[in-house]
């Protein structure tokens, strides 16, 4: 099995281990603008890895095998002329055990919470994950809020209005997702990524960034992940 206390060090020259979470902007990195280290986060069976799947390979697999979780996918888009690499970290099941350490939150940029909108109890604990990542996560974390599985319309228990809500208390983005028929996948990775390069231009206000105050443009940059 993967471990998730893996550094990258070494194998991409740049430690996720370490703080502070930001600046995200690279100077040694000249094939990219910002690289960004994100966490997909919620309950098991929420769709989580294939979201992930979805975003970065186009891909959806029904029986995806909990413990088989990859350790992170690297994804880079073009936003507003910058381009912005991600590491997306899932996890392997310990969601299930409520084992995620300290460690696996440590150096985030942004982290989306998922539950599952057949699920209530995958609802009713986005708090508890909410809480986990108050006390493990920097504060410029940027986190958002996704409600997947949105395709299975006749079993749906958790509104759009309620979630909403929720969110407006959290203060986070939300949308609702579908990792099956892609419905909203790339917008919800997209509006988080821009709110981490808002959030690394406003920690780093001196320096000059063209294009930056962000436009609302669109991304650009699809099928370009590995
Ligand atoms: N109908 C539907 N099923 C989904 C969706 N996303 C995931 N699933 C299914 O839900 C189960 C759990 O998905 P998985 O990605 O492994 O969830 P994880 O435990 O949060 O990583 C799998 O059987 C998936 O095929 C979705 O958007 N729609
Ligand atoms: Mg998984």
């Amino acid at each position: 099995m993967l471990s998730h206390h893996f550094s990258p060090k070494g194998l991409l020259g740049f430690d996720f281990d370490t703080k502070p979470a930001l600046p995200a902007r690279m100077p040694h990195a000249p094939e990219s603008d910002y690289m960004f280290k994100v966490l997909l986060i919620g309950d098991s069976g929420v769709g989580k890895s294939n979201l992930l799947l979805r975003y970065a390979d186009d891909f959806y697999k029904p029986d995806f095998e909990s413990t088989i979780g990859v350790d992170f996918k690297v994804c880079t888009r073009t936003i507003d002329g910058q381009i912005a690499k991600m590491y997306l970290w899932d996890t392997a099941g310990q969601e299930r055990f409520r084992t995620i350490t300290n460690s696996y939150y440590r150096g985030s940029h942004g982290i989306i919470v998922v539950y599952d909108v057949t699920d209530r109890e995958s609802f009713s604990r986005v708090r508890m994950w909410m809480q986990e990542i108050a006390k493990y996560a920097s504060p410029s974390t940027q986190k958002m809020l996704v409600g997947n599985k949105v395709d299975l319309v006749s079993k749906r228990v958790v509104t759009t209005d309620e979630a909403q809500m929720m969110a407006e208390e959290l203060q986070v983005h939300f949308v609702e997702t579908s990792a099956k028929n892609s419905h909203n996948v790339e917008g919800a990775f997209e509006m988080l990524l821009r709110d981490m390069v808002a959030s690394a231009a406003q920690a780093e206000p001196t320096q000059n960034r063209p294009g930056l105050p962000l436009r609302r443009e669109a991304v650009s940059g699809q099928g370009c992940c590995n």
